[in-house]
């Protein structure tokens, strides 16, 4: 398919679009709908799982607009998906529009959703891809390996001081973020689909790991609570809960942990603890993102918030980078920083 002008520039404002949507279990994602002299009529983008995807958030601005997209161009940054998730099917969306063509820059590798192109095509709006692809794919590598992977994107999540520490030297943790960041990390909990901590973040802490409102009611949706290791948790532990949302998985080895929750159809986790299976999946290369909450407070002791990485040699070092997308690389949260970084391939 040959492409515009005005169509590599609307792509590459679907893209900077894209950039605004939250990270984690869905790709980001943007889109542009274009009259038939190039102009843009609508935008949109995907704001994260759950949510509307960015084809149908363009063309419900549209509508809110009045605006008719008959004849219309679509533009975007991920072919549009051919099922029902949590939302339905894009494709089915564009085909009820009247849009009569759909560029997008990369294929969707999951096979769940794929085969939008297929659909659109049969149903006569012509359809293609390739426009910017390696920007897009760029934009949601991590997302497409958990994918590839058939495994759920992982957030890695800690509260720590400055010189990284999540707890003092006598065991004590409460509190080291401020009621601010940790209001911050409950919307996190809210939208993944499973919170994980080892056995022995459940024996020092006995954690809840359920999703709290900010009033500190319980949220509609929880996320499942997943706890790995060999020491069994005892039956009056807060973390089993009443409701039935709670695994214990009885390994060390995050690869069979995530396995595991794949398979009870968890699509992002988020690691919370402690620093022996934060240091595991950094370890095994397994944390696609780290969200650090970061207390301008110093202990100089105490439990190292990534224990289990256990590196000793500069020669090995890990090193992450900054990830400006999904909410920003670093953002001040009442006193406290929360830090974003994406790890640098190896
Ligand atoms: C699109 N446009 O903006 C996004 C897509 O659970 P759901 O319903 O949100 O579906 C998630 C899957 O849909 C995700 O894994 C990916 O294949 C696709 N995401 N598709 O057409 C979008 N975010
Ligand atoms: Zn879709």
């Amino acid at each position: 398919m040959n492409f515009s002008d005005a169509e590599r520039a609307a792509m590459e404002q679907a893209l900077q679009l894209a950039r605004r949507g939250v990270r984690g279990a869905n790709p980001l994602v943007g889109a542009v709908i274009l009259d038939p002299s190039g102009d843009v009529l609508a935008t949109g983008f995907h704001r994260g799982a759950g949510t509307a995807h960015a084809e149908a958030d363009a063309l419900a601005s549209a509508a809110a607009a009045g605006i008719d997209v008959d004849g219309a161009t679509m533009v975007v940054t991920l072919e549009p998906c051919n099922h029902t998730g949590r939302t339905g099917p894009c494709s089915q969306a564009i085909l009820r529009s009247g849009i009569a063509r759909v560029v997008y820059a990369a294929a969707d590798t999951n096979e769940d959703a794929a085969g939008g192109a297929a659909a659109l095509t049969a149903g006569g709006v012509e359809a293609g891809g390739g426009l910017l692809a390696d920007e897009s794919r760029k934009l949601n590598s991590r997302w497409a390996a958990a994918m590839a992977g058939r495994r759920p994107f992982v957030t890695v999540k800690t509260a720590q001081t400055l010189d990284g520490r999540t707890a003092a030297a006598d065991g004590t943790s409460q509190w080291i973020t401020s009621p601010e960041a940790r209001a911050d990390a409950q919307d996190l909990r809210r939208r993944v689909d499973a919170v994980l901590a080892g056995t022995g973040t459940i024996q020092a802490d006995n954690p809840r790991l359920t999703a709290r409102n900010p009033d500190g009611s319980t949220a509609e949706k929880q996320p499942l609570r997943a706890v790995m290791g060999h020491t069994p948790v005892p039956a009056e532990a807060a973390v089993r809960g009443t409701d039935g949302r709670f695994v214990q998985i009885r390994t060390h080895d995050p690869a069979v942990v995530l396995a595991e929750l794949y398979a009870h159809g968890v699509r992002h986790v988020m690691v919370e603890g402690g620093g022996t299976v934060a240091g595991a999946f950094l370890r095994a290369g397994l944390a696609d993102e780290l969200v650090a909450y970061t207390a301008p407070a110093l202990l100089g002791a105490g439990t190292a918030a990534f224990a289990g990485l256990g590196i000793a040699s500069m020669a090995r070092i890990q090193r992450w980078r900054w990830d400006p997308a999904g909410g920003g690389s670093a953002v001040p949260v009442g006193p406290d920083l929360r830090l974003h970084l994406e790890p640098i391939p190896f």
